[in-house]
């Protein structure tokens, strides 16, 4: 018997290895094929895909519902069965099972050995659903061997999870629903052990905050040391005021860290994030940058506090505070969100199911912000990535800080932002490059 995993793809996003689909793998029986493809990077063929495969088994995110939904119709008008799981088909699995023979509710952990065993003796359900959240330590050590094909085409980076879980409640996240409102952690020698066995040049930790169970970060990280790591992660401002933990991040490899300001705001609590608060921001960067770890702040624009001018002044400080990489969003709601329902219950949703359109990029934002036009949003938005990733802002926000070789390892990525923001936000190009390739290809 042979499954296919799929990656579907929604546009040129960074190119790591799903860790999710690498779990599948492990998952499932010894005696089973199992086949990787991933979207971004091979385009799936709708008309000839997955020859040979007797199921197909599809992580879904909002993002890329649409594509992922194309898919599975193709291979069941095929005659190959299809599950569909993850984050987008946990929070809506009736829409999701009007494209698939099984949609899987939850963390797969428990389930796919049940889907598996129910495939291979012809008794599929439609819906299966977790009755508790997965104890972490029955994850399995990834079977990272199904991305050797692609090996090439990906961030020399493995992708490892230490906790799942969040004990925040911002309104637009779906983690702390989804997850759970506490840490999960995996015991600490199965992760050292699963580390052990890495061979790329880094690790990106795909903890929502890799620093949140602080006693559990310090002691794993400092049994990380003799390793001699190179890593980069997710944390929450929650605990970065933190000297202790901030010496630990250093001496075990970090070398940056993704953090959600979302907003320069004092008003962040009205959107249930009160562990931000902007006035410190700067110093945080700052104490960051001399531990030789670089900030990747992600703001979000279209907050009911954000009128026009939060653009100029979001750019301002964060090029004022030599911000080494950011990213920018428009708020999108994003379905089982608090923030979904609250925008729904105003009347202020654009389009219900925006996921289902194929162009959801360009059409954003799917609300009506309440300090701006939509189209203001969108614009000001564009107007964000150029400013920030422009030469002269490069300059300024780099300088020699604070020595020649983050310098000269910033510099490249930067350049690479400069393009993206350039070519596919400004000039709205979203589909992925992979696509494009194959189409001049043939
Ligand atoms: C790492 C990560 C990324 C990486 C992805 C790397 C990669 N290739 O996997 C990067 C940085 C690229 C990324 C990008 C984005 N991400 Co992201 N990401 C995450 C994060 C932090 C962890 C995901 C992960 O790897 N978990 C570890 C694996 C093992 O767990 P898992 O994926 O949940 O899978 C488990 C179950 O869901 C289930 N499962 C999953 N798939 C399948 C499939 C089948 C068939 C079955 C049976 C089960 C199953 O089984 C797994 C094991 O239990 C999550 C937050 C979170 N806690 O989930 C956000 C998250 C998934 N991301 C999110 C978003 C919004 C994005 C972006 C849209 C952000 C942006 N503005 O660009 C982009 C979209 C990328 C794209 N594809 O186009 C949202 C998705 C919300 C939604 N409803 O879709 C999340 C939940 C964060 C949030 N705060 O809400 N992301
Ligand atoms: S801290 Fe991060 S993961 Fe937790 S609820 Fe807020 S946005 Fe989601």
């Amino acid at each position: 018997m042979r499954i296919e995993l799929v990656s579907p793809s929604a546009g040129d996003s960074a190119r790591l290895t799903p860790l999710a689909l690498a779990t599948l793998a492990a998952l499932s029986p010894p005696d089973v094929e199992v086949g990787f493809s991933d979207d971004q990077i091979r385009p799936v063929d709708l008309n000839n895909g997955f020859r040979g495969a007797d199921l197909v088994a599809i992580s879904v995110m909002s993002k890329t519902a649409h594509r992922a939904y194309q898919i599975a119709d193709a291979c069941r008008a095929k005659g190959v069965k299809v599950v569909l799981g993850g984050i987008h088909p946990t929070v809506l699995p009736e829409e999701a099972s009007a494209h698939a023979d099984a949609v899987v509710i939850g963390e797969a952990e428990d389930l796919w050995p049940r889907v598996m065993a129910d495939f291979q003796t012809g008794r599929l359900q439609r819906l299966y659903r977790q009755d508790r959240a997965a104890d972490m330590n029955s994850s399995p050590i990834p079977r990272r061997e199904i991305f050797n094909a692609h090996y090439r085409s990906y961030i020399p980076m493995d992708v490892v999870q230490t906790t799942r879980g969040c004990p925040f409640f911002c309104d637009f996240c779906s983690v702390h629903s989804t997850f759970g409102n506490r840490f999960r952690m995996r015991e600490m020698d199965k992760v050292v052990a699963e580390i052990q066995g890495l061979t790329r040049w880094g690790i990106l930790f795909a903890d929502d905050n890799v620093i949140g169970d602080a006693p559990y970060f310090r002691k794993l990280f400092t049994a990380l040391e003799p390793l001699k790591l190179k890593w980069v992660g997710q944390a929450s401002l929650a605990g970065l005021d933190d000297e202790e933990n901030l010496k630990v991040l250093r001496k075990s490899g970090c070398k940056g860290l993704f953090i959600g300001f979302e907003s320069l705001s004092p008003q962040l609590k009205t959107i249930g994030k009160p562990q931000n608060h902007p006035e410190r921001y700067g110093e945080v960067i700052r104490k960051l940058h001399d531990q030789g770890i670089i900030t990747y702040a992600a703001f979000v624009f279209g907050f009911d506090f954000d009128d026009p001018s939060v653009f100029e002044r979001t750019v301002e400080f964060a090029v004022a505070n030599k911000i080494i990489m950011a990213q920018f969003a428009m708020l999108t709601p994003y379905p089982g969100t608090r923030l979904y329902s609250r925008l729904r219950a105003e009347g202020r949703l654009l389009r219900d199911q925006w996921w289902l359109a194929p162009n959801q990029e360009v059409l954003a934002p799917h609300y009506r912000p309440k300090l701006m036009e939509p189209e203001q949003l969108r614009e000001g938005w564009k107007w964000v990535w150029k400013e920030f990733y422009n030469f002269s802002s490069i300059r300024k926000r780099m300088g020699f800080w604070p020595a020649l070789y983050p310098y000269l390892a910033y510099l490249p990525l930067n350049l690479r932002q400069h393009y993206f923001a350039r070519h596919k936000i400004w000039d709205e190009n979203t589909r992925p490059r992979a696509w494009k390739e194959n189409l001049t290809k043939k």
